[in-house]
């Protein structure tokens, strides 16, 4: 079949079959989507058993509750960015923290405290890397913000998050900061390994076909809110780390690999109440405004919540 004969069947079946009102919106992503996937039947020659192999997998997928993980390991959670950052740039927006994708392992509700908060649970101490993180959030005007409010979240020494991997105690490795009266936020915790997807689960298994690995560096998320500003969703990865430029989630970026530091000087272990060297990142962060025509802070999905 024509692409323009294919176009017009579909048209038929997604816009003319209505016989009551349609929701615009989604009847003309509805029309796109099918249209651009007979196409590629059609073009492909995609057989029969193809296709319901295929379904079968995004079916298999959900029930596994993987979406949320093919959707970066494809990339299609980095090409929102990348349209996000380009919103940006259009509307002359520059200057902030660049953004990195969220991925599918944020949990609301973590616990609070202003200015510092110890994000490990103890359970690990013997195992990892002290890891001492700080920084100091800026507003758009140039100036420190206190107030905002960072949100963290990180994996352990398995390259596992709490929650999900259910042998953590509740919100270890996550936590929410307050910035202190100057602006300034800092936390205790360990150094996280890289996340590598499930063996044998959906995601890894389609990985496997493409030739690709489901690894990702070892990093640290960042949701950060303040008053007047937009949200900003990033990450930070440890620098050294062997995926560092080959994360399978294609997250990695320039601006977000802060110098790391590693402590062995003995009034500062004394400082920090620490017996062995520790890493030590500082990480500044800056916060732009909302603004009309640039990309939304604010992302609608579905997060786990406790
Ligand atoms: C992660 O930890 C992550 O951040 C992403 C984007 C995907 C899978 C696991
Ligand atoms: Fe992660």
């Amino acid at each position: 079949m024509k692409h323009t004969e294919i176009d017009a069947i579909v048209k038929s079946w997604i816009v003319d079959a209505a016989d009551k009102p349609a929701n615009p919106r989604v009847q003309a992503i509805v029309l796109r989507i099918v249209s651009d996937l007979c196409k590629a039947i059609e073009d492909l020659d995609i057989s029969a058993t193809e296709f319901w192999k295929g379904l079968e997998y995004l079916q298999e997928a959900g029930k596994r509750h993987e979406l949320g993980l093919l959707a970066p390991g494809i990339g299609l959670e980095r090409f929102l960015d990348m349209r996000a950052d380009e919103a940006d740039a259009k509307a002359g927006l520059t200057g902030g923290t660049p953004r990195a994708i969220e991925g599918p392992l944020y949990v609301a509700g973590a616990p609070e405290s202003v200015g510092f908060a110890r994000l490990d649970d103890g359970t690990e101490v013997e195992v990892a890397e002290t890891l001492l993180m700080q920084g100091t959030v800026y507003g758009a005007n140039g100036k420190p913000l206190s107030n905002a409010k960072v949100e963290v979240w990180h994996a352990n020494t398995k390259g596992s998050y709490s929650y999900f991997d259910q042998t953590q105690s509740a919100f270890n490795l996550r936590r929410t900061i307050i910035t202190d009266a100057q602006g300034r936020y800092s936390f205790q915790s360990i150094m996280p390994n890289g996340y590598g997807c499930p063996p044998g689960g959906s995601t890894q298994t389609l990985l496997d076909l493409l030739g690709r690995h489901g690894n990702r560096p070892a990093h640290v998320h960042f949701f950060v809110t303040a008053d007047g500003h937009r949200k900003l969703t990033t990450q930070i990865n440890i620098d050294g780390d062997k995926y560092l430029w080959d994360d399978f989630a294609f997250a990695s970026r320039e601006g977000l690999v802060p110098p790391l530091k590693r402590i062995n000087d003995a009034a500062e272990l004394a400082k920090h109440n620490l017996k062995k060297p520790f890493a030590s990142i500082d990480f500044d962060i800056h916060m732009v405004e909302e603004k009309p025509k640039a990309a939304s802070g604010l992302v609608d999905r579905i997060r786990a919540a406790v």
